[in-house]
């Protein structure tokens, strides 16, 4: 061998070795949303965060819009490795990962702030660390304001009013059991189907907080906002054990500790937005009424009898409940 031609490969090893060391690592996260929308831009400051922390070896690309499929779908491509991170609410979580079911119990969150305190303590971390042997790494909990029903043609004025109705959820048996329990016929479907549904008479009406209802133009096609709140059901970052393993664990650390402090600026975003999203609705004539909350949570029971049976669920709802 010549010396340029060693002198060559020597580089040539050398640049290999270098790029193996200061390999450059893109994390794609999947969400339903908009670009604008709390989750998604949640996720987007976290990738500025790993990316600071990183000096720009590790970023976050958020594939918005649904543009990699429903909730349900993008959770399997992630247990999978193909797609590295996700933003979902935690109801799509309650079949695969049932330690997930307490947080979307009707009525059980007195206010948000026992929401933020349950999340923020030893429950959340047990319930982020439910993830794992389902092959998804749990990393932070945002916000998702409370859930209400709107309906395309009969307003919901009592509990009464629910009997029969077609009612969009989503896809989870707890919501089936709520929307029955409320005495209504659950439809499940992705939420991507649900303006249409509610445009053709598949459905009568669907349930949900204040951005997603104006964000997704549900309130074009259903006008009537009834302020049941039954559910502060928050959303959950999760990531793939696939990609998680492939970290080194000092990147491990970069990436849990970015999700964990990408939380405050989400509460901070999605109080603006649920006050926009609210005002934006009722001025473009949104019907919004109120109910005795008292008669829709009484009517529950079934619910709680149903999905709090061993001793684990049981022991997880009186912690919950016992926080001040
Ligand atoms: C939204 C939530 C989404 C999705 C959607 C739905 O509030 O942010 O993740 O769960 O509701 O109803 O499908």
């Amino acid at each position: 061998m010549n010396i340029a031609k060693s002198l060559c490969l020597a580089l040539g090893i050398a640049l290999a070795a270098g790029t193996v060391h200061a390999q450059e690592i893109t994390l794609r996260s999947a969400d339903i949303h908009p670009d604008g929308y709390p989750t998604v831009e949640a996720v987007k400051y976290m990738g500025q965060l790993v990316s600071e922390r990183t000096n720009g070896r590790i970023k976050i690309e958020v594939t918005n819009n649904a543009a990699l499929g429903s909730e349900k779908d993008t959770i399997e491509q992630t247990r999978f490795g193909v797609i590295d991170m996700n933003r979902v609410n935690a109801a799509p979580f309650n079949n695969l990962v049932p330690q997930t079911v307490v947080l979307g119990l009707p009525f059980l969150f007195r206010s948000t702030e026992h929401m933020h305190k349950t999340v923020d303590g030893p429950i959340g971390d047990e319930i982020l660390a439910a993830f794992e042997p389902h092959g998804l790494v749990g990393l932070a909990f945002y916000d998702s304001g409370a859930r209400s029903f709107y309906t395309t043609k009969k307003p919901i004025e009592k509990l009464e009013d629910l009997k029969g109705m077609k009612i969009r959820v989503q896809q989870s048996d707890l919501w089936i059991a709520m929307m029955e329990a409320f005495g209504a016929n659950a439809t499940p479907m992705p939420f991507g189907e649900v303006y249409s549904s509610l445009e053709t008479g598949v459905v009568d009406g669907a349930e949900n907080n204040w951005p997603s209802y104006e964000s997704s133009r549900h309130f074009e096609v259903s006008k009537n906002y009834t302020l049941t709140e039954h559910s502060l059901n928050p959303e959950i970052l999760v990531m793939s054990k696939v990609t998680w393993d492939k970290l080194s664990p000092d990147d491990q650390k970069v990436v849990r500790q970015a999700a964990k402090d990408s939380v405050g600026k989400m509460r901070e975003l999605w109080q603006a937005r649920e006050k926009a999203s609210e005002e934006k609705v009722r001025a473009a004539g949104v019907n919004v009424i109120t109910v005795d909350k008292a008669e829709f949570a009484d009517a529950m029971k079934p619910v709680y009898d149903k999905f709090v049976t061993d001793p684990q669920m049981q022991d997880l709802l009186e912690r919950i409940r016992a926080i001040n």
